[in-house]
């Protein structure tokens, strides 16, 4: 198999810290984004959607969206479990992986593809109010996830999931967007130091 992977970008990263949380290595190929080789022939055979991660398997099935690369190591290496335990657990994590993803990652996303001169290239065309328009959806998100934060160590409860990695690569993310977590959410920044501190964070 081989793993398509961004550099820097947040959604190759978010499989990147998946893999090292279970301990699994790839054969990875680095698609420089930079360089808009995600563009070329050769890559849009693998994804025509042009975007990366994309996990082809020896047989030449190609996995792409993070999430689902995400759920099929899952299965392949249950240890630890990073999708939830039980089926009340398991639905849990299912729903804040994709609250953040939909209402975090999605707007800081947004912010950053509609206004960072780098994007220019990709984006088209960039919408600056399109940008504006969505900082306040990622302030009232983070709000409801600092309350929910005051009640639970990690996202989705306990135990450190595949929500985590989403909202850890979705902070980070705010840095190059030049967004910042307001100091009053202080359960957030509890969080974010602590997942921020796993090995698994330098990936
Ligand atoms: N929903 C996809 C999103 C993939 C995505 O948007 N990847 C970005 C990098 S983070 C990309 O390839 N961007 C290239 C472009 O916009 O042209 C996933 O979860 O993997």
């Amino acid at each position: 198999m081989k793993l398509y992977d961004g550099g820097r970008a947040p959604n190759p990263r978010r499989v990147r810290v998946f893999l090292a949380e279970k301990g699994v290595t790839v054969p990875v190929e680095q698609v420089d984004l930079g360089a808009m080789a995600h563009k070329s022939p050769a890559y849009t055979a693998i994804n025509p959607l042009q975007r990366v991660p994309a996990l082809v398997l020896d047989d030449g099935t190609i996995i792409t969206e993070s999430i689902a690369i995400c759920r099929y190591f899952e299965q392949l290496q249950g240890e630890p479990p990073l999708f939830g335990v039980s089926a009340k657990d398991m639905a849990v994590v299912e729903m804040w992986q994709r609250r953040v993803e939909l209402h975090l990652l999605g707007p800081i996303s947004q912010v950053f593809r509609h206004s960072h001169p780098a994007m220019m290239a990709m984006e088209v065309p960039q919408v600056p109010a399109w940008s504006e328009a969505n900082k306040p959806r990622i302030q009232d998100f983070l709000t409801l996830l600092d309350g929910e934060l005051n009640n639970h160590r990690y996202i989705a409860g306990d135990r450190y999931s595949v929500a985590d990695i989403t909202g850890l690569i979705s902070v980070d993310f705010m840095k190059p967007a030049k967004l910042a977590v307001s100091d009053a959410l202080t359960n957030l920044k509890r969080w974010h130091a602590e997942v921020s501190a796993r090995p698994s964070a330098q990936a």
